[in-house]
């Protein structure tokens, strides 16, 4: 009999959701940046061993919201925790627990209470970049905001993970706990795929993520990509942002910032691919309901 059930990882913006997920999948399926706000939507990432099949849900990080993009990414993440069989809510190592991290444990110990089946785990992640006493405390501070928001009995059906979802430790802990707690069932998806995103939609993100990383302030958040023509190898991403002025950002000077981004992502494309970019104005996109039915947000 086969294994298989969702384990969603959910937590405030950059604590490192996406790096976890293409590190427990062993592939990149979700684009990673510095940047706060990457993730724009839920990406499954599938772990198939033997008979056991893990669907790892990535969602983008839950925050308070100042336009109505940040709304729907909220919405999206809270979407996408539903129904699971674990959720894993994860905080950072070396910085204190927050309000932005109560709320993803808090969002994590409410569903569990719904469901009694389900799981929780709780992840202190990037402990490679601290001491054994740091990460101590942090498991400690995790434990305690998990004691002051759980109801009666909930605490006890938490387990904690620290973890370098950079470096790998203590992620094979976290699989091997997760793979057991999966219900018998059938495959969700065929035994050789490795995520859900269709291929369209990553080439887009491959390069929103380049853009991510080599743009600053409010400009990541601005930038919108779609593809708008499929035809391998011609491949046409479009990159829509909300003022004339983030245009000759983005572009560059003579060009190079779009050279550079177009370099980056044909790198990670099957090679033969024609990547052509084409940067449009999309006033003020991120807080206008049409634009963001219109993208699929
Ligand atoms: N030192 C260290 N850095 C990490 C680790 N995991 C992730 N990072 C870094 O943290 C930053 C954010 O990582 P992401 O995986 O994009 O974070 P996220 O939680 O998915 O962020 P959003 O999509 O914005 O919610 C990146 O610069 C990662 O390289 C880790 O274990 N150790
Ligand atoms: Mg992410």
């Amino acid at each position: 009999v086969t294994r298989c059930g969702l384990c969603a990882l959910i937590g405030r913006p950059n604590v490192g959701k996406s790096t976890l997920l293409n590190r427990l999948v062993g592939t990149k399926v979700s684009i990673t940046a510095p940047t706060p706000h990457t993730t724009r939507s839920v990406v499954r990432g599938v772990l198939t061993e033997g008979e056991v099949q893990v669907v790892f849900v990535d969602t983008p990080g839950l925050h308070r919201p100042r336009t109505s993009l940040g709304g729907r990414l909220n919405d999206a993440a809270r979407a996408g925790a539903e129904g699971v069989d674990v959720i894993a809510a994860m905080v950072e190592a070396g910085r204190e627990i927050g309000a932005g991290d109560r709320a993803a444990i808090g969002t994590a110990l409410e569903a569990a209470r719904r469901d009694p089946a389900m799981r929780v785990a709780v992840l202190v992640n990037k402990v490679d970049r601290v001491g054994p006493t740091s990460v101590a405390e942090q498991l400690l501070g995790a434990q305690g905001a998990v004691e002051e928001l759980a109801s009666e009995g909930l605490a006890e059906r938490v387990e904690y993970f620290p973890l370098s979802a950079r470096n790998g430790r203590g992620v094979e802990a976290f699989t091997e706990w997760v793979s057991a707690q999966m219900p018998e069932s059938p495959f969700l998806f065929p035994a050789d795929e490795v995520s859900d995103v269709p291929e369209a939609a990553w080439v887009a993100e491959l390069v929103r993520e380049q853009l991510v990383r080599k743009t600053r302030q409010e400009l990541p958040h601005s930038i919108h990509c779609r593809v708008t023509e499929f035809a391998w190898p011609h491949v046409t991403v479009e990159i829509l942002v909300e003022r004339e002025s983030q245009k000759g950002m983005v572009i560059g000077r003579g060009g190079q910032l779009l050279k550079e981004v177009g370099t980056a992502a044909r790198r990670q494309l099957p090679e033969g691919t024609f990547l052509e970019l084409r940067v449009t104005v999309e006033p003020d996109w991120q807080r206008r309901a049409d634009a963001l039915d219109r993208f699929g947000y």
